[in-house]
C-alpha cells in the first residue's frame, strides 16, 4: 500500500458559487482530512473551458456547458491528501444530483433544475493524468 500524496483539481461551479455554498463545499473536504493547497476565484474564459472540458468537445451538451461554466465566478481548488482524486469523486458524488447518493455533495446539496445534470455544484478531476493537466491549466 503507498502513502503518497496525490493532488486533484476541485471546482466549485458557477451554481455552487451563487447558492452560497462554497464554504459548505470546502467544509466537507476538509473534514474528511484533505488539505487545501491553493485556491482562488475567478471568472473562467472559454478558452479556458474549452481545454478544461476537451474530452467532451462535440458532444450535444458541450456548448452550454461552456456557456455556464462562464456563467458567473467559479472558485478553483487544488487539494492534497493520500488517495485524494478517488476520495473526492466519491465525496461528491454522481454526475446527475438528482440520482447522487445521499450524503455526497450533490446528493445532498444539488438536484435536477430543468438543465438535466449541468448544475451538479462541483467538479473534480477523475484521474492522475487528468489531474496534472488541469491543474497546470487552473494554477499554470
Ligand atoms: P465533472 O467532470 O464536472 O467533475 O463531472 P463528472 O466527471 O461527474 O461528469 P462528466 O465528466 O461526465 O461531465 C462533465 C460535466 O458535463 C456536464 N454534463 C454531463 C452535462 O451538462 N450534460 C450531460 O449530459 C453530461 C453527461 C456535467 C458535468
Amino acid at each position: 500500500m503507498t502513502t503518497e500524496i496525490e493532488e486533484t483539481l476541485v471546482i466549485v461551479k458557477p451554481d455552487g458559487v451563487a447558492r452560497n455554498l462554497t464554504g459548505e463545499i470546502l467544509r466537507r473536504i476538509e473534514a474528511k482530512g484533505y488539505q487545501l493547497v491553493d485556491i482562488r476565484m475567478l471568472l473562467a474564459d472559454r478558452e479556458l473551458l474549452e481545454k478544461h472540458y476537451a474530452e467532451h468537445e462535440g458532444k450535444p451538451f458541450f456548448e452550454s456547458l461552456v456557456e455556464f461554466m462562464q456563467s458567473g465566478p467559479v472558485i478553483a481548488v487544488r487539494v492534497a491528501g493520500h488517495r485524494v482524486i478517488e476520495g473526492f469523486r466519491s465525496l461528491a458524488g454522481s454526475t446527475d444530483p438528482s440520482s447522487a447518493a445521499p450524503g455526497t455533495i450533490r446528493g445532498d446539496l444539488g438536484r435536477d433544475w430543468g438543465l438535466a445534470v449541468q448544475q451538479n455544484l462541483v467538479h473534480g478531476s477523475d484521474a492522475p493524468e487528468s489531474a496534472a493537466r488541469e491543474l497546470a491549466l487552473w494554477f499554470g
